[in-house]
């Protein structure tokens, strides 16, 4: 490698090295000190655009991080800050299973936070629509959320159904599947390019001898084309990084009608002439939706 610093894409992280996708191939690359320490909270995460330098004969070292465009983050309930955990992907797929866990509407509000705080593009898929009843819940969930904006799609790794459909979204730009674990993500990612090894859910698993096993994030290049990432930490999925102020920006339902209140400052809760209370009267905006708002904001 020459003095010439190269641009590339951070496509692994494990442990301090970072794996680089250049157009001279992928490079191991570790990090200068004075990046390392540019914060706990904004670590240089999977997907973030970096410049690679070292002195010819030198390890490649990552010099400089560039701007993100999109980011993934996520609050845990025990963290007043948020962690980035991958960066410029382009879509959230927000993952429930019509049965075998049941849907929740509030975690499914909460991904879809998580997804438009971060600037991606948000998307929901509801899997097991075969198993009984869930052709008709999966249309009416289905219906309340392309209502909302979203765009859904209704999957079944068992009878094949949605399929096309998944692997369209999937195989185009990069995606990132949410949702609580036992809904499918692994199983669906599968049924689109089988044999495609994902980490489990489990974080900071023990191996044997005791010690913390070395938890990886990958950016993984699909056979079909488009990317996946693969990152451990969703367990405790908080809305991510959003402040109350910015919190109605994030439900894709709500934005129509923002900047439409009395007051400038209206949180949406209980302001005379708020103009989200009105369209959730008019049921232009579901209570549901309204609900999971207020849930989300007391918790901010
Ligand atoms: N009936 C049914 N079961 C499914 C479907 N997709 C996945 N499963 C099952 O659901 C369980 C959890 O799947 P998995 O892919 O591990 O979920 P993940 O935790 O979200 O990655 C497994 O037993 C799968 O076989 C589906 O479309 N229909
Ligand atoms: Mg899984
Ligand atoms: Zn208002």
């Amino acid at each position: 490698m020459s003095d010439r610093l190269v641009r590339g894409q951070v496509v692994e992280t494990v442990g301090g090295v970072y794996r680089v996708r250049t157009d001279a191939g992928t490079v191991a690359a570790s990090l200068r000190g004075r990046i390392k320490h540019f914060g706990k909270r904004d670590r240089i995460v999977i997907g973030d655009y970096v410049e690679v330098g070292g002195a010819s004969g030198e390890a490649p070292v990552i010099e400089a991080a560039l701007p993100r465009r999109t980011r993934l983050s996520r609050r845990s309930s025990t963290s007043r800050f948020a962690k980035v955990l991958a960066a410029n992907l382009d879509r959230l797929l927000m993952v429930a299973s019509v049965a075998d866990p049941p849907p929740s509407r509030s975690v499914i509000d909460r991904m879809l936070v998580m997804g438009e705080a971060g600037g991606m593009e948000c998307g929901i898929v509801l899997n097991k629509v075969e198993l009984p009843g869930g052709r008709a819940l999966a249309d009416a969930l289905g219906a309340a959320y392309r209502k909302a904006g979203y765009q859904v799609v209704g999957t079944s790794v068992v009878t094949g159904e949605g399929i096309g459909a998944f692997r369209m979204l999937i195989h185009s730009g990069s995606s990132v599947l949410a949702g609580p674990s036992g809904v499918g993500k692994s199983s669906l990612l599968n049924a689109v390019e089988p044999g495609l090894a994902l980490r489990t859910q489990a974080v900071g698993r023990r191996s044997r001898a005791g010690r913390h096993t070395t938890v990886s994030s990958r950016l993984i290049t699909l056979a079909g084309g488009g990317e996946v990432a693969d990152t451990p930490g969703f367990s405790d999925a908080g809305p991510g990084d959003v402040s109350a102020r910015d919190l109605g920006r994030c439900f894709a339902d709500f934005r129509p009608h923002l900047g439409q209140c009395r007051f400038n400052d209206c949180v949406h809760i209980h302001e005379p002439g708020c103009a989200v209370l009105a369209a959730v009267e008019e049921g232009h905006i579901g209570h549901a939706r309204h609900r999971s708002y207020q849930t989300i904001l007391a918790e901010l």
